[in-house]
């Protein structure tokens, strides 16, 4: 059984955010306030139903999903797309598969040393980030 995601998490440290970002063609003035971002994570799991809600000040995006079932996602207040996302476990990695008009898109969680791990990854760029677990939330 892999390690919970479930909880509060705490972006500490992101590479490579402005060339996923360039790669899913958001405009320099939209990535300049992205990149500034402190990002948290909101994982929730009930079995095989998911909910990760991505916050931050200026935007916040949910997603929800059932693993292992194809769901279509609209990608809005981010590049807003349309893609069929697909989400399954790939050993202790929660990997997603966005597939529409963006090449080898996707993301992957998992934990590694308490933290929260994700990689966002679109046409060959990939951005790296770790989450601090939040304790007090
Ligand atoms: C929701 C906060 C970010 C708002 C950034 C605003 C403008 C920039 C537009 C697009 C940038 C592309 C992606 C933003 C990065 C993170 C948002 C969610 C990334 C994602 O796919 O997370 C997955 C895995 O945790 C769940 O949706």
């Amino acid at each position: 059984m892999p390690a919970s995601l479930c909880g509060t998490w705490d972006l500490i440290s992101s590479a490579n955010f402005e060339g996923y970002m360039i790669a899913l063609g958001i405009s320099p003035y939209l990535r300049k306030i992205a990149l500034k971002l402190k990002l948290r994570k909101v994982i929730e799991q009930q079995g095989d139903q998911l909910i990760i809600k991505t916050a931050s000040p200026f935007r916040n995006y949910t997603v929800s999903f059932r693993v292992g079932q194809e769901f279509g996602e609209f990608t809005q207040g981010l590049d807003n797309r349309h893609v069929k996302s697909l989400v399954e476990w790939e050993g202790s990695k929660l990997v997603c598969e966005q597939t529409g008009e963006k090449k080898n898109r996707g993301w992957a969680h998992w934990i590694e040393e308490d933290k929260l791990h994700l990689e966002l990854y679109c046409e060959g760029e990939v951005c790296k980030q770790v989450y601090k677990k939040n304790v007090n939330e």
